[in-house]
């Protein structure tokens, strides 16, 4: 059994995946983390310029939606993912609404003021971010989730990142996420937890499938 395990591993297939995204700051942590076996496919390679609106209520609906919004045009495997910053004192918004917190049309900074407005004077700082991907494998669409806990900054610290990175500090860390480069980041972020776990099945169930 242990031998079986052992050639298993060692077997290189690469793979090519499909990654539904149209934000490039994602493309560029998730390259951050690719496994040599695996190489990204963009929706601009497979020629998809749709917008995917994104209006299920919860994280886990929306990371589905863009899988499922190429569908018709794309059948090989692929996946998504969905992240929002949800805070405690504020009933876990902006959660779901992270990307349009401050209203249709408004800028990632208004988004950080709206927090920063909300959050003033609250002692209750805690927050997390919550990543939920979405891996379509040529037949069934399975979830995977990460996520990071810490507290939502007074101010904002730090030029690294994007989003919401310059008001959040993970727990365990005296950085804010965009004081952290990417390997720091890396170490405690939402992304690369769900990531990790999609890695893992991907090594234990693609990889024998092509195997066996
Ligand atoms: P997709 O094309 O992948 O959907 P998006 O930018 O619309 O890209 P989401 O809806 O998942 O992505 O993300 C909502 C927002 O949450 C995003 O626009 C950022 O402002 C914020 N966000 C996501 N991941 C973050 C991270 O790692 N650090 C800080 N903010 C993040």
């Amino acid at each position: 059994m242990q031998e079986f395990t052992l050639e298993l591993h060692e077997i290189k297939i690469m793979t090519t995946l499909l990654f539904i995204t149209g934000n490039s700051n994602k493309l560029k942590e998730i390259a951050s983390l690719l496994p040599s076996f695996i190489t990204l496919k963009s929706l601009k390679d497979i020629g998809f310029m749709e917008e995917i609106e994104e209006n299920e209520d919860t994280i886990e609906g929306n990371s589905m939606l863009k899988v499922l919004a190429v569908k018709n045009i794309y059948k090989g495997m692929c996946f998504a993912e969905d992240t929002g910053l949800e805070i405690e004192a504020l009933a876990g918004e902006p959660g779901v609404r992270s990307a349009r917190y401050a209203g249709e049309g408004k800028c990632n900074q208004d988004n950080i003021n709206l927090v920063l407005s909300k959050m003033k004077g609250i002692l209750n700082r805690n927050a997390q971010f919550k990543t939920v991907l979405t891996f379509f494998d040529g037949e069934k669409n399975i979830q995977f989730e990460g996520l990071c806990k810490g507290s939502i900054l007074e101010v904002q610290r730090g030029d690294y990142g994007f989003g919401y990175d310059s008001i959040f500090i993970p727990n365990g860390s005296t950085l804010s996420f965009a004081e952290m480069d990417l390997p720091q980041k890396n170490v405690f972020s939402h992304r690369k937890k769900a990531f990790s776990s999609f890695i893992d099945y991907f090594q234990k169930t693609k990889i024998s499938d092509f195997s066996l």
